[in-house]
């Protein structure tokens, strides 16, 4: 069994619906148990230019399955959710998942990157990880408290 993070965002539709539906269709998945799930948080788009607000959050979950199978499933359910890219990569969507760590592995493969590249400097992602796992140590870049301490 593995400890990994999710991180949830969606700023198209409804954004809370989307999101608790989401997680039930995590927690239906073989191989996956959802352990906790954060508040979620009303947030600013960051880099991204005009854009409605987000809803975001963390999941923590326990899971059997590979690093890859685990993103596999979650673009999956991305998918299913209707994920709309619009203008792009970095567009408003529906329904965002994100593997944020996966136990204590450090992973560099096309398509994965864990953990995640830019969680350390995001406070939407960094306050709602130090709400379900407080403590918790990002590999290579240390305790969520402190990196909490370091964005603006
Ligand atoms: O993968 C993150 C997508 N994203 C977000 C987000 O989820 N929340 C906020 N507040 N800004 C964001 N910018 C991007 S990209």
């Amino acid at each position: 069994m593995t400890r990994a993070y999710l991180g949830l965002g969606a700023n198209l539709g409804d954004r809370e619906r989307t999101l608790r539906a989401a997680i039930d269709a995590l927690a239906a998945e073989d191989g996956i148990e959802i352990l906790a799930v954060s508040t979620l948080r009303d947030t600013e788009p960051v880099g991204v230019g005009e854009q409605p607000r987000y809803l975001n959050g963390v999941a923590a979950l326990e899971t059997t399955l590979p690093a890859r199978e685990l993103l596999d499933r979650l673009l999956e359910i991305e998918q299913r959710f209707g994920r709309a890219r619009v203008a792009g990569e970095h567009g408003p969507r529906t329904l965002d998942l994100d593997l944020l760590l996966y136990g204590d592995e450090q992973i560099d493969q096309p398509g994965l990157s864990v953990p995640h590249p830019r969680l350390h400097e995001r406070r939407f992602v960094l306050e709602p990880l130090a709400e379900v796992a407080p403590g918790l140590v990002v590999p290579g870049r240390g305790d969520v408290e402190s990196l909490l301490r370091g964005v603006h």
